[in-house]
């Protein structure tokens, strides 16, 4: 009987992996991939996604504008080359604080689902809360889909240097995939939803994150943290990712991997993260106010989701929160409406 439900198991793994390679990306193809993913040591993955690449050539357009400087804009190919290598690049450029005050500025007033330590635990958690007036929580989400009716937000999301990095990184057109922006206050609980426990992420084949903190961040302030160089297959013992998708503590990482390539990232408000996400990875909980971190997952495919998953254009921020910036959107939208499908419900004329 045992040996029957576990040839089942496998058979429906083998029938995930099939479909995965054909292109089919459903949940339970995603259930897959986790199998495969980790019984592989990341090969399966890797060729997944070389089967997912494509020839793409003048990505993005010339004639967009940056919030860059010239001298980061020119660094494309040293960031993607350090991800490659280490798993993560952190921008020398910060975003200017004026940009990071109007992103803050239209977070504040943006609906939170409150995550952890939720103090009236008679409410189902997913529910979406005021800021303004917070349950006890320890992270406060918001969706990006609320956040791009926002002009600036907007500008972020099509952001060249983004998207350029993030092309080149996945070999393909990067889709932005759930994305938002989150506050994660001082705490003594921890809750395994919570990502302050190492894990890797796994929502689809390839993907770059790009964080930028929108506070300061020093050791009081939860630094995120990576284990350098574990996004690359083969480098996670089985003693761990035998462990599948869950969190692991610091004291099983440091026993099958050396301590010192644990990447602590410390810095200002308006720092760049990029990172690939498949390592291991954690934000440190926060010991005193807050962290404010936004975070773009650019995929190379978007995994089928449920209506629950996905949360879109529910809140209009007021007009007085928009700070009017250059934005590339429209033109990005219009040349390559696949990068914001997750997001907007185009009209069928604008898709094809
Ligand atoms: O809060 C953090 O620094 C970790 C976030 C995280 O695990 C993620 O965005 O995948
Ligand atoms: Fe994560």
């Amino acid at each position: 009987m045992k040996a029957l439900t576990l040839i089942r198991w496998f058979a429906t793994h083998l029938k995930g992996g099939v479909a995965l390679l054909r292109g089919q990306f459903t949940p339970e193809a995603h259930r897959s991939l986790i199998f495969w993913h980790s019984l592989t040591n990341g090969y399966f993955t890797d060729w997944l996604s070389y089967t997912q690449k494509r020839s793409i050539q003048d990505f993005p357009s010339e004639s967009l504008s940056t919030m860059f400087s010239d001298e980061s804009s020119n660094e494309r190919s040293k960031i993607v080359h350090d991800i490659r290598v280490n798993g993560y690049h952190v921008l020398r450029e910060r975003i200017d604080a004026k940009l990071c005050d109007a992103m803050i500025s239209v977070i504040a007033r943006t609906p939170a689902t409150v995550r952890g330590r939720d103090a009236d635990i008679s409410k189902p958690k997913n529910i979406r809360y005021c800021f303004e007036n917070p349950p006890q929580g320890v992270i406060y989400d918001c969706s990006f889909a609320d956040l791009m009716q926002a002009e600036i937000f907007q500008s972020l999301a099509s952001e060249p240097l983004f998207l350029s990095v993030a092309a080149d990184y996945l070999g393909t057109i990067p889709k932005l995939d759930p994305s938002g922006a989150w506050w994660t206050v001082a705490s003594k609980d921890r809750d395994d939803s919570l990502a302050q426990d190492y894990h890797f992420d796994m929502d689809t084949i390839r993907w770059l994150k790009v964080f930028v903190y929108l506070s300061d961040v020093d050791p009081q302030h939860g630094p995120h943290c990576f284990m350098e160089g574990t996004h690359r297959s083969g480098t996670i013992p089985f003693a761990l990712r035998g462990k599948g998708y869950s969190r692991l503590t610091d004291e099983e990482v440091f026993t099958h991997l050396p301590r010192r390539n644990e990447i602590k990232f410390h810095g200002a408000k308006g720092t760049v993260i990029f990172e690939d996400t498949r390592g291991l990875h954690k934000g440190q909980p926060v010991l005193e106010g807050s962290r404010l971190m936004l975070q773009l997952q650019f995929s190379n495919v978007l995994f089928k989701q449920s209506e629950q998953q996905v949360l879109m254009n529910k809140h209009k921020p007021s007009r007085e929160d928009i700070v009017p910036v250059s934005s590339n959107f429209k033109q990005v939208l219009q040349q390559y409406p696949e990068i914001f499908r997750r997001y907007l419900p185009l009209p069928s004329e604008v898709l094809h």
